[in-house]
């Protein structure tokens, strides 16, 4: 070995094929002492210690840079240290070029958000300061002008990473955006849209977010917010999208978990007037909605706070008293519902017969038609009303539907109403941010994690179509020099599940099957997949099928995939529903169709209310039809730790992190190639203004533009001209940007 490693000197050390940063302890007497950065003390005898083992740090990996593509090292172990390094110093934010890495750091860190740093980062452009959220925010909402389109941010990350966070955090930066543009002044709408808009998240997360084993707010639900902006910088307006409220959760829970927060918030908070009115007097712990689980408190939830910051944000939005009194009804409602009882007489019977009567009164419902429909079913045969009793199974299972119908329509009442009050002009561009649910893979995988997987892949597909294959495209096309690097393609897996004849159009198919039952899918889908490389068919399990992800490989159990998928509502119920007193409750559920009753049945497939896979499929590529046609910023929130711990930083968590988010091949292909793009005309236009002095005036734009970029980089090395277009790297742009930023201003004092 040669004694080259002096002492304190900092290496990498390949253990189980993965790079480790260290220090070195001592060498000599042919061994190699090292300690990891996590900890470790490694003994390596003189054999051992070749180059592929072990070798020196560069200096840009020792100190931390704050944008990856700057790493002079360039591979997996490298990102890591770097996210690692700037995570103790609590730098949770850390570029790739445009993209964003941010690590939740499970704590306020002080100052990060406070409205001085709005103001400071509104001022200056992307990489002048270092990486932060508002400075993508402020990317975003001045693409707008500069490159004349609209604007998405796609946050990603796995469940308890920060995405609902970033959300929020980018909301009220475009809000104070749009309140301080120089634009038209504010008019008092557009101040209320802004304000209507921030508020609309303690609602949406009261009603769809809830604590889970991953995190103690997490969205059960994926949204996609598009703010309206008018050209002279304000809101005018915004949408709210949701997709695939979690409804299982209002009647079950899994050990350690809560039911959604509003339950909570309601016993907490309401008066002693309502307590009483509405049958809340008892604790949290007497209702089975919420006694489940055996978590009822969690000290990072304030039940009571969040009550009354619900019921500020109702009145922001402008819900009439009467319609809070009745959602409020409604939950109440709810969770007397789960408080009925059977027990077996023949057919179920209902031994809580008290509790009936509460819930019907709160749901403006007849209290013996609700006994009946929870303990028999009646259909209508040959015009003849035919019934039958239930087993307590099945009593159990009316009784959930009931209570999972009933919120789930609150739920998208809200939503409506949310989008009703924040609605507003279209007539300039927009920015939409999407907080979807993150890739999900549990021990148990069911129907939910099969949409929430499917979502993921094409947003992936999405991320790979931009920053890998468009670029690539382009290159080709104006004929510039750079080195192509490999990427994972998703498209083949993609195809199994959503093409024709495809996984998807299986399970659709089987729901539509009156004999269809969750095996048959199960045996159709072996039979016609096994083949595929992306599916993955287990020796052992009997009700499992996989499919192998971009993220890794998921096996899903098929029990109950058909039953979800078809969402059955039994009739009886639903009129019982639709004749309630309260006309809360027969609005909600005036126009959900029923899909099992004889007629709808006789009427064939075409006019059956679609399943939920085939909404959600539908929901998603209008999704990406927005999207396409948007300018994109990606932001890949990462979990440090699987603890909720704001001190550890657990290298196996976060590698797996960014091994699927495709972090690595992003610096590579940023680093390889310019990512700032235009054409000869709209280059010349833009930094006309700083091409004076510099460069001759003769020449076509080419020329021209040849002329001043050179000046900036004699070398070449930051761009490339195109057959149409000026190619940049983008610290380049940067410089142009501050210059003509700086000569503008200049001009404006002389005026
Ligand atoms: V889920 O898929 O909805 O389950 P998210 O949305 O990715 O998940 P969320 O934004 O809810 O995660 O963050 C989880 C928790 O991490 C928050 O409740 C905060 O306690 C913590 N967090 C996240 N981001 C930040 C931050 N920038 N600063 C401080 C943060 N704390
Ligand atoms: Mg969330």
């Amino acid at each position: 070995m040669e004694a080259f490693f002096t002492e304190g000197a900092r290496v990498w050390v390949r253990e189980k094929e993965q790079l480790v940063p260290s220090t070195v302890n001592s060498c000599g007497d042919g061994t190699l002492v090292v300690t990891t950065d996590y900890g470790e003390v490694l003994y390596l005898q003189t054999a051992e210690v070749t180059r592929e083992r072990v070798y020196a740090m560069h200096p840009s990996s020792n100190e931390g840079v704050e944008d990856m593509s700057r790493l002079a090292e360039l591979h997996e172990a490298a990102i890591l240290h770097n996210l690692h390094l700037r995570y103790k110093k609590d730098s949770i934010y850390t570029n790739i070029g445009s993209i964003l890495a941010a690590v939740n750091p499970y704590k306020q860190i002080p100052g990060m958000y406070d409205p001085d740093r709005v103001e400071l980062y509104s001022k200056h452009h992307l990489g002048e300061l270092p990486p932060h959220i508002y400075a993508i925010a402020n990317e975003c909402y001045r693409c707008i002008w500069k490159r004349h389109d609209s604007q998405c941010v796609l946050i990603s990350g796995e469940s308890g990473a920060g995405k609902t966070e970033s959300t929020k955090l980018l909301l009220q930066f475009l809000s104070v955006m749009s309140q301080n543009s120089a634009g038209t002044p504010p008019t008092e709408k557009s101040t209320r849209v802004e304000e209507a808009i921030v508020q609309s998240s303690p609602i949406m997360e009261a009603f769809g977010n809830a604590k889970t084993v991953y995190n103690n707010n997490s969205s059960r639900f994926g949204k996609f917010i598009q703010l309206h902006f008018s050209e002279g910088g304000n809101i005018q307006g915004g949408c709210v999208f949701d997709y695939l409220l979690e409804k299982n959760r209002v009647v079950r829970q899994n050990p350690g978990e809560r039911n959604y927060h509003i339950f909570y918030a309601l016993l907490a908070g309401a008066t002693k007037d309502h307590k009483e009115q509405y049958f809340l007097a008892e604790p949290p712990e007497s209702f089975h909605y919420l006694n489940q689980s055996g978590c009822i408190k969690d000290k990072s939830l304030n039940d009571k706070e969040l009550y009354n910051s619900v019921l500020e944000a109702l009145k922001v939005l402008e819900f009439a008293e009467e319609e809070s009194r009745d959602m409020f009804k409604l939950l109440s409602g709810v969770l007397q519902l789960g408080n009925i009882e059977f027990m077996t007489a023949g057919g179920a019977q209902i031994t809580t017969k008290q509790v009936v009567s509460n819930a019907s009164d709160l749901l403006g419902l007849d209290c013996f038609q609700l006994s009946e429909v929870l303990t028999q079913r009646s259909i209508i045969l040959r015009g003849e009303e035919i019934c039958s009793p239930l087993t307590i199974e099945q009593a159990v299972d009316s009784r959930d539907s009931v209570a999972m119908a009933l919120y789930a329509q609150c739920f998208s009442w809200i939503v409506r109403k949310i989008n009703q009050k924040v609605k507003g002009k279209e007539n300039f561009k927009s920015i939409g941010i999407l907080d979807i649910f993150g890739f999900e893979n549990f021990e148990v995988n069911r129907f939910e994690q099969f949409n929430i997987n499917y979502a993921n892949e094409k947003l992936q597909e999405y991320f790979n179509k931009h920053i890998f294959s468009l670029e690539q495209l382009e290159y080709n096309r104006e004929g510039v020099q750079w080195d192509a690097i490999d990427w994972m393609d998703n498209a083949e897996c993609l195809d199994l599940i959503e093409k024709k004849l495809g996984m998807l159009a299986l399970v659709n198919e089987e729901s539509r099957f009156p004999k269809g039952t969750d095996f048959t899918l199960m045996e159709k889908l072996h039979s016609r997949h096994s083949t595929n490389p992306y599916y993955v068919k287990p020796r052992l399990a009997d009700h499992q099928f996989g499919i192998k992800h971009y993220a890794g490989e998921v096996l899903y159990d098929v029990r109950g995939i058909l039953e979800k998928n078809r969402d059955t509502f039994r009739d009886d119920i639903l009129n019982m529903l639709k004749e309630s007193r309260l006309d809360f409750i027969y609005d909600l559920f005036e126009k959900v169709g029923s899909r099992n009753n004889e007629e709808t049945l006789k009427m064939g497939t075409a006019r059956r209310k679609p399943t939920v896979s085939s909404q959600f499929r539908d929901s998603l590529h209008s999704l990406m039809g927005t999207l396409s046609v948007s300018n994109p910023f990606f932001i890949r929130c990462i979990k440090p730790n699987m603890e909720k711990n704001p001190t550890v930083f657990d290298p196996e968590v976060v590698i797996n992190q960014l091994r699927y988010s495709g972090m690595l091949e992003t610096v590579k292909i940023r680093r390889a190639g310019f990512p700032v793009r235009r054409t000869f005309v709209d280059f010349l236009s833009r930094y006309k203004i700083i091409s004076k002095n510099k460069v001759s005036t003769v020449g076509d734009d080419k020329k021209k533009n040849m002329d001043l970029l050179t000046k900036y980089d004699k070398t070449k090395k930051e761009w490339q001209i195109g057959k149409t277009k000026v190619f940049m790297k983008e610290a380049l742009e940067q410089r142009l940007e501050k210059d003509r930023d700086e000569v503008r201003r200049a001009a404006a004092m002389v005026i």
